[in-house]
């Protein structure tokens, strides 16, 4: 009896595919097929699949060439699998040829020819075309922007606007990086070239951008802070859902693994009931820079207060909750450092944050059973503990956070304007609105709040 394995996402299933298991199937007489999970598909760079999982694994089943069909969930796995199931043959399309070398003293490894010409990826191409996003803004970010969307194959950036068309130093550093992005005239002619935009000019303009966007049927990606009010962010939600559009805020956290993991273990009761959150982020900037020559908008908790808050409204929701804030101040009226706390009922919170203070840039969550402690920088979570009273007692969590991190947000617009759901829930339409309202008061107590 020879058993024979092979491994796949099979997303979008085709004849590909159905021609590799029905071969794996011919060198043996049983072929269990390792279907992968979306988790780990993303790790490995894809992360554009249509498919769920239940619908990848129905089709293999239905090819009717899988004895038994297995989930693939991590790296190593395939090793762990050939012992367990006592294989003779590991089979794989010869686009993977030589990277199983590592295999070859336990089974026989086979690749196999690769039906030339049909791809998951071709077939995503054809039905679902290229978004195209254009980008309004050429500073740091857009500049990130562009290196993170990289990574998604299923995304073009034709166009980039900034007012300041030939007078900014920044526009010209930005096309002089990235060769295949036009500047343009004006929002309309971006409009014409685009699906979709992302917002990373400086933060007061991002509210009229991100209207005139939606307003213009273009779906939105705007950075933080998405706007000033509550009253400016539920007028943007309200235009975007009239118009079937998508509208995200890009706080990057929200959307990475990592992040959406701690959260999920907060809730899930392992430290009991949650009664304290302490997020801190802080960021030395230097001299001269936007953060601190923006007199009206500028300053610590307008650049990284969503990152502080983001872990609270996460855990507390966004009703009933209050809230106040003490700043220290620079001779220009700007915050070096801001202290927020929100409260809801006896469950209290706090989030620190500065650009001309250091500090540890942990989040702490501590429960009546125990706590929840992410390292600094926790924004970009790769790693969390749960601890307790027992110094010894340590629950690990690892998850990927790969380069700049973006790429995890630029995904899910993309699959959400594809029209697939169940991402919604990282970053909800309430939280960015209560965000927004915060932000307001913010400003407006700016002065009357410092220390
Ligand atoms: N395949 C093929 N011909 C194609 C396309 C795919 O023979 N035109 C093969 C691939 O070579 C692979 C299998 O079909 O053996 C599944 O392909 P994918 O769904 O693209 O999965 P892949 O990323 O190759 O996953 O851990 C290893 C992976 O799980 C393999």
């Amino acid at each position: 009896m020879k058993t024979v394995i092979t491994y796949g996402v099979f997303d979008l299933f085709h004849d590909g595919h159905r021609s590799l298991l029905e071969r794996a199937r011919a060198l043996g007489d049983k072929l269990i097929v390792g279907v992968t999970t979306d988790q780990y598909a993303y790790q490995r760079g894809k992360m554009c699949l249509v498919d769920p999982i239940e619908k990848r694994i129905e089709n293999v089943k239905k090819s009717g060439f899988a004895d038994e069909i297995i989930i693939e969930d991590h790296h190593g796995q395939k090793v762990e699998d050939i012992s367990r199931y006592h294989v003779d043959i590991f089979a794989i399309g010869d686009d993977w040829l030589g990277k199983f070398e590592y295999l070859e003293n336990m089974c026989q490894v086979i690749y196999l020819k690769r039906t030339p010409d049909i791809s998951s990826t071709l077939l995503r191409y054809s039905k679902y075309p290229f978004l195209k996003i254009g980008i309004i803004g050429s500073g740091r970010v857009a500049g990130r922007f562009m290196r993170e969307a990289g990574y998604i194959r299923e995304i073009q950036v034709p166009c980039v606007y900034n007012p300041r068309l030939d007078n900014s130093e920044s526009l010209r550093r930005f096309l002089e990086s990235h060769t295949s992005v036009m500047k343009v005239r004006t929002l309309d002619k971006l409009f014409d070239q685009t699906d979709a935009v992302y917002i990373a000019s400086p933060h007061e303009t991002h509210f009229g951008y991100a209207k005139e966007a939606l307003k213009a049927g273009k779906h939105v990606l705007c950075e933080k802070p998405m706007a000033f009010s509550r009253e400016e962010a539920e007028e943007l939600f309200e235009i975007a859902e009239a118009n079937d559009l998508v509208l995200m805020e890009g706080i990057k956290t929200a959307y990475c693994p990592g992040f959406v993991k701690l959260i999920s273990i907060a809730k899930s009761g392992l430290i009991g009931e949650i009664v304290n959150i302490e997020s801190c982020f802080t960021r030395l900037t230097p001299p001269g820079l936007r953060e601190w020559t923006d007199l009206r908008y500028g300053g610590s908790f307008t650049e990284l207060g969503s990152y502080i808050l983001l872990p609270i409204v996460k855990l507390l929701g966004t009703e009933d909750l209050e809230w106040n804030f003490r700043s220290m101040l620079n001779e220009n009226g700007l915050d070096i450092f801001t202290r927020l706390e929100v409260s809801k009922g006896d469950i209290i919170a706090a989030g620190r944050c500065g650009i001309g203070a250091k500090s540890e840039g942990q989040l702490i969550i501590s429960g009546t059973k125990g706590y929840i402690l992410t390292e600094a920088p926790w924004w970009k979570t790769t790693y969390f503990e749960i601890r307790g009273e027992d110094p010894n007692y340590r629950k690990r969590f690892t998850a990927d956070f790969e380069g700049d991190g973006m790429r995890y947000e630029i995904a899910d617009l993309l699959y959400r304007v594809q029209g697939h759901e169940g991402r919604e829930f990282k970053l909800k339409k309430e939280e960015s609105v209560f965000m927004a309202e915060v932000f307001g008061s913010f400003l407006k107590g700016r002065t009357e709040n410092a220390v």
